[in-house]
């Protein structure tokens, strides 16, 4: 090997070399958007089970709970009298009625936006005693 090839040797060696480096970075960078991927599914997945998986508000000890509940659209939320005379009324008039101990009433939210609602014996509009919220997320597509 003369000395002209051996230059030329060297410096195609170190383009390689370069190369590798460039190509190492690539797959890194990747890797890492596969991993916020994977984080970003889990997160969903996670909303979506907590979703479905809580749609039952319990009336119990002149409360609502949860007294905060999320759901998505198209979910029905079931409110279930544990307690005495109590009301579910929202407060710009989706729904309103009047539970007895162990009766239940169900609404099934159509719209993504939230809802606050009262006890009409023992609360009032505006989270006043006795009240509760939902909120309602819109729709992915994950139904
Ligand atoms: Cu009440």
């Amino acid at each position: 090997m003369n000395l002209i090839n051996k230059n030329e040797y060297l410096i195609n060696k170190s383009i390689f070399n370069y190369w590798i480096f460039i190509l190492l970075g690539i797959c890194a960078i990747s890797s890492l958007d596969q991993q916020l991927l994977r984080t970003a599914i889990a997160e969903r997945v996670q909303i979506t089970s907590a979703k479905s998986s809580n749609t039952t508000v319990t009336i119990i000890n002149f409360e609502f709970q949860p007294k905060n509940l999320t759901v998505g659209v198209g979910d029905k939320v079931t409110w279930i009298n544990k307690g005495a005379r109590h009301g579910v009324t929202s407060d710009d008039g989706y729904f309103a009625t009047i539970l007895k101990n162990g009766e239940y009433f169900s609404f099934t939210f159509n719209k993504a936006r939230v809802f606050t609602y009262y006890c009409q014996f023992h609360g009032g509009p505006g989270g006043r005693g006795m009240s509760g919220k939902i909120v309602v997320l819109p729709d992915e597509g994950n139904k």
